[in-house]
């Protein structure tokens, strides 16, 4: 087993519905721990710059402005496998295909509002966690 580290965003349909503790208790209840967090309010750029591997797909420009709807809370998550480990904790991306008992089947509204983002290799997760955060700012 590897220890690693994930990229979070707790999504802005999240936040608006005061939902941030509720989501943090699934990871740490399944052993994951918040190791960087702040809430911020994203700018289109930074959107843009996020999402920039969906560029070409229809629903991006719609997937931007909800991004910058409202504020996100971005997270390094760290624990054992805590990649897959995390992708498990949120479910499937469209809610109504997500397992029993993950966040976004209990709590997505919709395929694009779906409440968290969890990065999905370990290039994925360096590269996303450097966007967000600088190294003295990840505290283990
Ligand atoms: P994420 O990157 O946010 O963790 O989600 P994911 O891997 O499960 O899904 P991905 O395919 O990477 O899509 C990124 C986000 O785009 C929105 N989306 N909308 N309207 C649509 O059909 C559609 N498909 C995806 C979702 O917010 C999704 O999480
Ligand atoms: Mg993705």
């Amino acid at each position: 087993m590897a220890i690693e580290r994930t990229l979070s965003i707790i999504k802005p349909d999240a936040t608006r519905r005061n939902l941030t503790g509720q989501i943090i208790a699934r990871f740490e209840e399944k052993g994951l721990r918040v190791v960087a967090s702040k809430r911020i309010k994203l700018s289109q750029a930074q959107a843009e710059g996020f999402y920039a591997v969906h560029k070409e797909r229809s629903f991006f420009g719609e997937l931007v402005e909800y991004m910058m709807s409202e504020p996100v809370v971005v997270q390094v998550l760290e624990g054992e496998n805590a990649i897959l480990a995390n992708r498990e904790i949120m479910g499937a991306t469209n809610p109504a295909n997500a397992d029993e008992g993950t966040i976004r089947k209990d709590f997505a509204v919709d395929v694009q509002e779906n409440s968290v983002h969890g990065s999905d290799a370990p290039e994925t997760a360096a590269e996303e966690i450097a966007y967000f955060f600088s190294a003295c700012e990840i505290v283990g």
